[in-house]
Order: C-alpha cells, then sequence, then structure tokens
C-alpha cells in the first residue's frame, strides 16, 4: 500500500485523456488499493487515476457515511443519464475551493471490475454526482469548467492566491 501524490491545478497533466485499461493483473489491483489509501488518507470521497498521473480508466470512490464501502470501477461508461441536479462540488485536485454544478440526477454506468468483469449499476443523488465528477476527469475535465468563465476566473484567483 502506498499514498500516492495527487496533481493540482494549475497542473496541466490534469488535462490527459486516460486511456483504456487491458491487462487486469496485479499491477491494476495494486494501483487500485494504492488509490483507495491515497483517497481515504486525503480525505475524499472520489478519485480518478488521472489525479495520480496515472492516465488510465481507473476511479476508485466511497460515498457511505462511515466511509467503509469502497468502490472500483474500470472503463466506466455512463449509457443513460436522466434529469438534473445542482451539488456544492469540491476536488482533491481543487483543494479548499467549492461551487455549485449541474449535473444528471439519475444514470446508469457499465463498468468491469478489477477481474474484468462487466457490470451494470444505476446511480442517483450523491453517488451520480461522484460518478459524474470522476469520469469527467477520465476525459481531461475538472468540476471549475463547468462553470462560467467568471466563477472558474474567480476561482483560480482564489486558488492561486
Ligand atoms: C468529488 O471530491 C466529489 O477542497 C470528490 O480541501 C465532490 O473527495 C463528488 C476535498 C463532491 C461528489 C460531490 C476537497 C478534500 C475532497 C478539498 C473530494 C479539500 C479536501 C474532495
Ligand atoms: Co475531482
Amino acid at each position: 500500500m502506498a499514498i500516492l501524490d495527487i496533481l493540482t491545478l494549475p497542473d496541466p497533466k490534469l488535462k490527459t485523456k486516460a486511456q483504456r485499461v487491458t491487462d487486469f493483473d496485479g499491477s491494476l489491483a495494486q494501483l487500485t488499493e494504492d488509490m483507495l489509501e491515497t483517497m481515504y488518507a486525503a480525505p475524499g470521497i472520489g478519485l480518478a487515476a488521472t489525479q495520480v498521473d496515472v492516465h488510465q480508466k481507473v476511479v476508485v470512490m466511497d460515498v457511505s457515511e462511515d466511509s467503509d464501502t469502497p468502490m472500483v470501477f474500470i472503463n466506466p461508461e455512463i449509457i443513460e443519464a436522466t434529469g438534473s441536479q445542482t451539488y456544492e462540488e469540491g476536488c482533491l485536485s481543487v483543494p479548499g475551493i467549492y461551487a455549485k454544478v449541474k449535473r444528471a440526477e439519475q444514470l446508469v454506468m457499465k463498468y468491469q471490475d478489477i477481474a474484468g468483469e462487466w457490470h451494470e449499476l444505476s446511480a442517483d443523488g450523491l453517488l451520480a454526482v461522484c460518478i459524474q465528477h470522476e469520469l469527467d476527469h477520465l476525459q481531461g475535465i475538472v468540476f471549475l469548467d463547468h462553470l462560467s468563465t467568471l466563477k472558474r476566473k474567480m476561482a483560480m484567483k482564489k486558488l492561486l492566491a
């Protein structure tokens, strides 16, 4: 187990698009364990591999109240999204900055587990927000990219102050 370094804005590496995972081996299991340890230590509720400078489609999260429900999603894809909700988001890569973001309310996601088996998951509420936030990272998108230019500039100014 190891705690990994988390990239923070304005690091341009956060804009990297992740590649599909093709090897379901021990190093993938090791990466997900290290990402979970890093997320819990922060503490945070979600972490994408992009944030630890690994550009593969891997995300971990735990939105449970007692932080006892780790989830690992490999090659995740949202296949259905409906409704809308607004949630005040933060990000381990944008420390100290919080802003409201509008996203889908319900979604269905397909993903592989660390053995390569495919699954489908229906989500709503905070879990749906977290999934959309983390899948954005895999495309090089951070939550500030969803804000107006003015709000994004104000957030960047505060971050760099
Ligand atoms: C993404 O965010 C998320 O600024 C995960 O100083 C956020 O774990 C999903 C954190 C909201 C759904 C709703 C942020 C920790 C953690 C900070 C996080 C900070 C310390 C953020
Ligand atoms: Co984030």
